[in-house]
C-alpha cells in the first residue's frame, strides 16, 4: 500500500533542545499528515516493549534509562511510503555519519554518550509500523 503510517519519536534530546518545532516543520514541508500527536513520559514498560527487538544488547539498558530521562513527543505521521520516508529524513543512526539534510545529520549529537542520542525514532518496516502505533496510541 502506498498510503502509509508510521511512529515517529522526538526523543528526550530533542524535546530538551527545543527541537519539536524544526523536526515536526521537517515531516510538514515534507508533505506528510500529523495523525495523532503526545507528549509523554514513557515508562520502563513501554519502552521494553517498544525496544523488543533489542533484547539483550548492551545498549538497551542506557537506551531505556535516556528515554526516561524527560518526555517525548509521539507522532503518528502519514503519506505517500512514510515509513522509508521519514527514515530518509531522520538519516543515519549514528550522527556523525549520517547525511547534512538529514535530521540527525544536521542536529543531533553523540559525543561519546554511552547510548547514541539521535533525537528521533522512526518505524523500520509495516509490521513494527503497527505495532508500534498500537503501543503507543492504542485508542487509533
Ligand atoms: P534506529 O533508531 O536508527 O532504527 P536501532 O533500531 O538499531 O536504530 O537502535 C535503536 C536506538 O538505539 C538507536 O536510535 C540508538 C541506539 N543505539 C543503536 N545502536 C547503538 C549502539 N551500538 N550503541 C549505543 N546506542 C545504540
Ligand atoms: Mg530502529
Amino acid at each position: 500500500p502506498a498510503t502509509q503510517r508510521t511512529l515517529v519519536l522526538v526523543k528526550p534530546d530533542g524535546v530538551r533542545r527545543g527541537l519539536v518545532g524544526e523536526i515536526v516543520r521537517r515531516i510538514e514541508a515534507k508533505g506528510y499528515t500529523l495523525v495523532a500527536t503526545e507528549l509523554r513520559e514513557a515508562d520502563e514498560a513501554l519502552l521494553a516493549e517498544h525496544y523488543a527487538e533489542h533484547a539483550g544488547k548492551p545498549f538497551l539498558t542506557p537506551l531505556v534509562e535516556f528515554m526516561r530521562s524527560g518526555p517525548v513527543l509521539a507522532l503518528v505521521v502519514e503519506g505517500h511510503r512514510a515509513i522509508e520516508g521519514f527514515r530518509s529524513l531522520a538519516g543515519a543512526t549514528d550522527p556523525t555519519v549520517a547525511l547534512p539534510g538529514t535530521i540527525r545529520g544536521d542536529l543531533a549529537r553523540d559525543w561519546g554518550l554511552k547510548v547514541i542520542q539521535n533525537l528521533v525514532h522512526g518505524s523500520d518496516g509495516e509490521e513494527s509500523a503497527a505495532r508500534e502505533i498500537a503501543l503507543w496510541f492504542p485508542a487509533l
